[in-house]
């Protein structure tokens, strides 16, 4: 074992945020910087000594380097075993599930999720905790605290570990499992699923594409759709994780998975389609030509899990991101179930999770996830869907008509503008804030504003208080608008603007999104002043 001076220490210029440490990967590769950030996630593990550690990560470019390195100083800081997937890879649910499933400390998970890879591109570095979730801010903020102090780090003095193997092995007195990536994740899917159900369905001739767009739910999916469950060979494309996906942008959305967006709006269009991102935590869900809005397919899923075996007892409760659409709470009122506001990123589900308060939960942004695990799940949702049309026997494209029926449709859109001026964004958000107080009550562009606030969480489970959550309008007419700043970007800043009107007619429920929305989109733009602060007269990215 060696303990090595950090002499320079370039970390941190930032706090973590809701997901993890990400940065470029030059920004990664300078001295000591990896280092630093291990040894502090080490350093606030308590009782750590003999404990179990899982590493793995999405197979991004630095991914098996940063394995190394993560398993040596595990070995030097008195880790008892590492569990690290073959290849170092585990898509997110999958590491979660592991860690779960084994008892572990936590995990060290190395992805910078739907964020392109490569020499150039971004990586990732997230700490989980015992019940497999995101770290609390509580243990992000020791763990920033720590990179500030630490002078030192320790690190085994031994050759590098082969990760392509299953296998035991040791470094330094500590035990080292290559894990099959799959297996326990698999396993975990088939408690919660009809396989035999689903295998009829495939049997029948059921015909999907997914998308593992070149990241790393490609082997799940091959191993859980195709070889488990009988899906076609060639149902899976881009099913071969690559350190940089390809060269594509490993976000399920129909501007980056626009192949099989196009492929789901042609004429022989398979009966379902979906795909998911770098690190295999999020979905795309795409009917026959119609693309299901994460918002809608959050609350489908509430409405029928409990036609799945492992969700046949009902659901307790859902959640969902105050940003996601207002869908999943009229299901929730209908179920007679609670339904929470959370601000954007899973960790804030975690709390409710493990207090047994909600089963489901999801996020506009493609996540969604359940109690089995403490992240989102992207193949997981995959799975529940084909549960549900193998057991009600309908075309997905009805069941998606058959809700909005029954619940009334939330047209629902995001736009994006990335990389602006970091100081604009502050500037905006400011001053949207300032105006907030005065708009409830006032009438723009013809809608009359009911409600303004910046969102604060209170957490119903811990009463800890998250404040500036995103400033929300909230008009009379049944619309919406969120104003808020990524925290997972790593070039500038990116606002996100997200646009919702609620329609119950049932003569109008199959208008273009677009058109519904074009008087709040145009509201938006002028409330906000976003072409004057950040000269971007139009979003980046339009899902
Ligand atoms: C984005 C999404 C958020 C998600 C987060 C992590 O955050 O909006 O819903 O939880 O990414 O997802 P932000 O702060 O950039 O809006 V993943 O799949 O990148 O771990
Ligand atoms: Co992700």
């Amino acid at each position: 074992m060696a303990s090595k001076r950090i002499t320079t220490s370039p970390y941190p210029d930032q706090k973590p945020g809701t997901s993890g440490l990400r940065k470029k990967v030059p920004v990664f590769r300078q001295p000591n910087y990896v280092e630093n950030f291990v040894q502090a996630i080490l350093d606030s593990i308590p009782e750590r000594e003999g404990g179990t550690l899982v590493i793995g990560g999405d197979g991004r470019f630095f991914n098996r380097e940063v394995a190394q390195i993560a398993i040596k100083m595990a070995a030097a800081n008195g880790i008892g075993r590492v569990l690290v997937g073959r290849d170092g890879l585990l898509s997110t649910p999958a590491a979660s599930c592991v860690i779960r499933k084994h008892g572990a400390l936590g995990g060290i998970v190395l992805s910078a999720s739907h964020n392109p890879g490569g020499p150039e591109g971004d990586f990732g570095i997230k700490f989980n905790g015992a019940n497999g979730g995101p770290a609390p801010e509580s243990v992000t903020d020791a763990i920033f605290a720590r990179t500030t102090a630490i002078a030192e780090y320790r690190i085994a003095d031994a050759p590098d570990i082969d990760l392509g193997t299953t296998g035991t092995t040791e470094v330094d007195g500590m035990s080292v499992e290559v894990i099959d990536s799959v297996a326990d994740y698999a396993e975990l899917m088939r408690s919660l699923f009809d396989f035999e159900a689903l295998q009829r369905m495939f049997a029948a001739g059921f015909r999907m594409r997914f998308d593992a767009l070149s990241a790393v739910t490609g082997p799940y999916a091959k191993a859980i759709l195709e070889d488990t469950l009988g899906a076609a060979p060639g149902t899976v494309v881009n099913g071969e994780p690559k350190p940089d996906f390809g060269g594509h942008h490993p976000d399920p959305n129909p501007v980056h998975a626009h192949a099989l967006f196009d492929l789901m709006h042609a004429p022989d269009a398979p009966d379902f389609g979906a795909a998911s991102d770098g690190d295999g935590d999020r979905n795309m869900i795409v009917a026959p030509g119609l693309f299901v809005t994460p918002s809608d397919s959050l609350a489908i899923l509430a409405a029928h899990a409990h036609r799945a075996p492992g969700y046949a007892g009902g659901l307790a409760g859902v959640a969902r991101s105050m940003p996601t659409s207002r869908a999943a709470d009229r299901v929730a009122a209908k179920l007679g179930i609670e339904a929470f506001e959370t601000p954007t990123g899973w960790k804030f589900f975690g709390n409710l999770l493990d207090a047994g308060r909600i089963t489901l939960c999801g996020e506009e942004s493609a996540g969604t996830g359940s109690n089995h695990v403490r992240e989102k799940d992207g193949l997981w949702a995959v799975l529940l869907w084909l549960n549900i049309l193998a057991v009600t026997g309908q075309p997905a494209q009805d069941l998606v008509r058959a809700h909005w029926a029954d619940f009334g449709r939330d047209y629902y859109t995001r736009h994006d503008y990335e990389e602006i001026d970091a100081g604009a964004a502050k500037q905006l958000m400011e001053r949207l804030r300032a105006k907030v107080p005065s708009l409830p009550g006032t009438t723009l562009g013809g809608l009359t504003v009911a409600a303004a606030d910046d969102f604060r969480y209170v957490d119903p489970v811990d009463g800890s208080v998250t404040e500036a959550q995103g400033v929300r309008i909230t008009f009379a007419e049944d619309a919406r608008i969120v104003y808020r700043l990524s925290g997972t970007g790593t070039a500038g800043a990116t606002l996100r603007v997200y646009l919702e009107r609620y329609e119950s007619d049932p003569a109008r429920l199959e208008q273009p999104v677009a058109e519904v929305l074009a008087p709040i989109v145009a509201l938006a733009r002028d409330l906000a002043e976003i072409e004057a602060l950040t000269g971007r007269a139009e979003p980046s990215v339009v899902t």
